[in-house]
């Protein structure tokens, strides 16, 4: 599939506010969405690492806790979690003269984290820069670089440190970059098959490789790393997939009582929704899960030009084209009813317009 923007790429003049921004903080926090993932992860280390080398001070302050297949990028880089010590890193926020938000693009993506800044914001002393690649930006910082050509935000991130090498005259792309970005790259392309996979992306992993990534270890590290409790909720939750209107559309449940029965956490939910897309006749999948708080998350897939990132906004959530998500505060079963009701409708009028 070609989209229109395939092969965009930003240019040096067009990161000189950002780079004006990064050069000019002194005390800056990177930080990313709640539920963080392998772009925003390494996304976040390979910029903490760039600015470091140019001598900035900079923590890493994500909302909620990191995946531990995702721990080998924590031991590099430290990475606290706002959940587990808010009241230091309150202090932290209100220290610093510039926040970074990484693969979000929405405020209240940062969790508790974003009323703590919003208030050092307003007492006049801090900035907020945010780099994304979702779709329908909320205009909330000071300075937004939102580009959704790019296949992850560590692809923006790679050209934003190469602007900056061209700036400073210095190479800043060392071994714990190549890999930060490497496993940015690798999960938001899905490892290099989704559709904004272009030539440029395959050329800029080469790229890391030869700048000291490893992709066999790294694939490894990342997706050969589950506990047996994610491959006992796999299993429960592969039996429960439904298909409904002729297979058009795939749905699951994952109770509260599931995951405590395997012994599982939230983000072992997030190798079960690539199932749910695996039968070729699936335009739209759902995941649903019930969080501990009452609360339902709701992930939407799909295929070709279905707009699902449309759905979520729906309820107050975004994403992409193919890949979109929203949190419900409706308990589960009134969740399932009204997404799964407005999940037909939805579909039909894509079709309806697809076809036209
Ligand atoms: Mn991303």
């Amino acid at each position: 599939m070609i989209t229109p923007e395939y092969g965009r790429r930003l240019e040096e003049k067009d990161w000189a506010s950002c780079i004006d921004m990064l050069l000019g903080g002194e005390h800056i926090v990177l930080t990313t969405h709640v539920n963080s993932d392998g772009d925003g992860l390494g996304s976040e280390v390979a910029l903490a690492a760039v600015l470091r080398k140019l001598g900035k001070k900079v923590s890493i302050v994500n909302p909620t806790e990191v995946p531990p297949n995702y721990n080998f990028l924590q031991e590099v880089a430290g990475i606290s979690v706002f959940d587990e010590q808010a009241e230091e890193l309150i202090e932290e926020i209100s220290l610093a003269d510039l926040v970074v938000l990484l693969d979000a693009n929405l405020s209240d993506r940062m969790g508790g984290i974003w009323s703590h800044v919003r208030f050092a914001r307003e007492l006049g002393k801090l900035q907020v820069l945010c780099i994304d690649h979702h779709l329908d930006p909320e205009d909330f910082a000071d300075l937004m670089v939102c580009e959704t050509y790019a296949s992850s935000t560590g692809e923006l991130i790679y050209d934003l440190v190469s602007a900056i090498e061209t700036r400073v005259g210095e190479k800043l792309v060392t071994p714990e970059v190549a890999k930060g970005l490497y496993v940015a790259l690798m999960t938001d392309t899905g490892s290099f098959r989704f559709p904004k996979t272009t030539p440029y992306v395959y050329r800029l992993a080469g790229d890391l490789v030869a700048n000291g990534a490893d992709p066999n270890d790294i694939y490894d590290k990342v997706y050969n790393s589950l506990k047996p409790q994610a491959l006992r909720l796999l299993g429960a939750a592969l039996s429960e997939i439904k298909f409904i209107d002729d297979c058009r559309v795939s749905w699951l449940f994952i109770s509260q009582e599931m995951l405590d029965d395997t012994g599982s956490k939230l983000f072992d939910t997030d190798l079960i929704i690539k199932y749910l897309l695996s039968v070729q006749s699936v335009r739209i999948a759902v995941l649903m899960v019930e969080m501990h708080d009452g609360r339902t998350k709701v992930s939407f897939r799909s295929r070709g030009d279905i707009y699902v990132n449309l759905l979520a906004k729906k309820y107050g959530g975004g994403g992409h084209k193919n890949a979109a998500g929203c949190l419900l505060r409706l308990a589960p079963d009134r969740a399932m009813q009204i997404v799964l009701s407005d999940v037909r409708d939805f579909l039909k009028s894509s079709e309806i317009v697809n076809k036209g």
